[in-house]
């Protein structure tokens, strides 16, 4: 196959759905979302036109961090139902031509796993070593960050063993150690087990992280304390990817995606190039990362992120995968803040067609898009005032160790309003009932007081809805091999204002423009003569050509054939 002849796969061609099952829709009043939800909702989801579902983790969890501490991976947690249940939901996406992505969180379990709870009985334990310890003889552990610990301090000190434990997340999740072939082994059985049961593939939680330098060095100081990256570049990373293609996905017809947080786009393309054998694609960092001062957490930087660098990133990273492997593209999900608050403009005059403009990006560029729960509408962030609002281990925790340290408490709360992940979380907005109509209970986290404006329910019946624009648009990219596989190409790459690109496949070419700004901005078309029979589509309701110029409105996004 030449190679611009573009390797043909349905995880290039699909668009995703990611679904938080804890926020997304309540069966039985408890106030949390569960499985039986989700299934009341699937001919929405099929009504979306996407093909395929991303389901957070719904496995057995304590929920220290929302299901990414993972008690028991062959079972349900309580609260979302019964494996039953699971098997109807199942069922119910493939019977409406939809795919299922199981979350997969393996670089670390609960520490109520029945393995660390053996582990951390004592050293000659036979699953002491599934997990990292530091022998307390040994003195002192080396530095290592901790995401989610009071004072971001990794290794944890457990009585029975003397030793201390590594988390690089909470101190509730202990890293597996992968140096170990049977804890490989037991990650792959429970690969199978779920890739038997009939899903089709596997979103894998910080994948990147799962190797790790058993000597446990100081952390050499090129990396200037930049421990992601530092964690993603383990010794034998490539090698565990590669065992695990060749022991579960190479034997199934099934899609990988790895969160890789701290890649880099020089070391990028081995994980997904083809010939590798190890991941279809990934999530990279360097999008939802860019703009924030990145000091001991997320915080707004101390000027607005600029256009000119957001292209860059994006256009950066589309070369990357421009002859070989593949790219993700995503904006939003339940660890970042709403696309529309963060990257558009969530007041209501600009909210709807900011909405929309971003969708349009999402939906046009080279990769596979991840759309996340809420985005489709134009849902924002909640912005809450107290910590006793906040759910998320990763706020809650962050504020006690600025509590301790005596820091600025005020400045935490606000820059959380913009970069908290609880921001993400909050429930699905159905209607303007009580709660929503996520649930008739009361909810696990509170629901946006806007959900009276923005829900599904209200923006069914109107055609120049966020929801039914979004409709198009995903119709508008399915049936149009040029979105998909077509080559990328940035124009005019100073405008600070206006994000233009155009996509070219064999004699199909189609410029995209998409005005960032709440002002109306003229845009020349470079080249290209333009009339109204060559739009297809916009998000407001006529497009304004005057000769060689686009008078672009606020946020207002076009494609065109040209
Ligand atoms: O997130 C990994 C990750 O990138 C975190 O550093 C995340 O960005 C963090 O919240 C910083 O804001 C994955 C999951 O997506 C996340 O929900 C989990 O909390 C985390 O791993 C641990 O499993
Ligand atoms: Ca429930």
């Amino acid at each position: 196959m030449s190679i611009d002849e573009p390797k043909k796969k349905w995880w290039k061609e699909g668009i995703v759905y990611q679904i938080y099952p804890r926020s997304f829709k309540d069966s039985n009043g408890d106030g949390i979302g569960d499985l039986r939800g989700i299934i009341s909702q699937l001919d929405y989801i099929k009504s979306l036109g996407v093909d395929i579902v991303w389901l957070n983790p719904i496995y057995a969890s304590p929920n220290d961090d929302n299901g990414y501490d993972i008690s028991d991976y062959y079972s349900i947690m309580p609260e979302f139902g019964t494996m039953e249940d699971f098997d109807v939901l199942l069922e119910g996406l493939h019977q409406r031509g939809i795919k299922i992505l199981m979350d997969m969180v393996v670089n670390h379990t609960s520490d109520e796993h029945l393995w660390f709870q053996e582990a951390r009985k004592s050293r000659t334990n036979p699953y002491y070593n599934f997990y990292h310890w530091w022998p307390a003889e040994n003195g002192t552990p080396p530095k290592r960050f901790s995401f989610f610990d009071e004072k971001s301090d990794a290794w944890k000190f457990n009585e029975a063993t003397n030793a201390y434990y590594l988390h690089y997340f909470s101190v509730k999740q202990p890293d597996l150690n992968w140096e170990n072939p049977e804890v490989r082994q037991e990650v792959y059985k429970i690969m199978k087990f779920w890739l038997d049961k009939g899903v089709d593939g596997f979103r894998l939680d910080v994948i990147s992280f799962i190797s790790k330098d058993i000597s446990f060095p100081q952390i050499p100081d090129h990396y200037n304390n930049d421990f992601p990256r530092y964690y993603a570049e383990g010794p034998q990373l490539h090698e565990y990817l590669q065992e695990m293609n060749r022991e579960v996905f190479s034997k199934y017809n099934c899609m990988s995606v790895g969160e890789c947080v701290g890649i880099q786009c020089n070391n990028a393309l081995p994980f997904v190039d083809a010939d590798s054998r190890e991941l279809d694609m990934f999530f990279h960092f360097d999008a939802v990362n860019y703009g924030y001062a990145m000091g001991e957490f997320k915080q707004p930087g101390t000027e607005r992120w600029k256009l000119k660098g957001f292209k860059e990133i994006f256009s950066k990273w589309n070369d990357v995968f421009k002859e070989k492997g593949w790219g993700s593209i995503y904006l939003g999900n339940h660890d970042q803040p709403r696309m529309v608050t963060r990257w558009g403009n969530d007041n209501v005059p600009f909210r709807n067609a900011s909405a929309k403009l971003l969708l349009t990006f999402l939906l046009s560029m080279r990769a596979t898009p991840y759309i996340y729960q809420g985005d489709e509408i134009g849902m924002a962030n909640i912005r809450f005032d107290s910590i006793d609002d906040y759910r998320d281990i990763e706020t809650i925790n962050m504020y006690q160790q600025i509590k301790n340290k005596g820091g600025d408490l005020d400045y935490f709360l606000e820059s959380q309003k913009i970069t908290a992940r609880d921001n993400a979380r909050t429930p699905f907005q159905w209607s303007d009932e009580a709660q929503a109509g996520f649930t008739s209970g009361h909810p696990w986290i509170r629901v946006n007081p806007d959900a009276a404006h923005i829900n599904v329910t209200a923006q069914e019946k109107d055609e120049n809805s966020v929801l039914n624009y979004f409709r198009r648009m995903i119709d508008l990219r399915k049936k149009s091999p040029v979105l998909i596989y077509g080559d990328y190409e940035l124009v005019d790459k100073d405008n600070e204002e206006v994000y233009a690109y155009t996509r070219n496949l064999n004699n199909e070419k189609w410029l995209i423009v998409l005005n960032f700004t709440n002002e109306v901005v003229p845009f020349f078309i470079p080249g290209f003569m333009l009339s109204q029979n060559d739009v297809l589509i916009n998000n407001y309701n006529d497009v304004i050509i005057k000769k060689h110029n686009l008078e672009l409105q606020p946020y207002q996004a076009v494609i065109a054939r040209v």
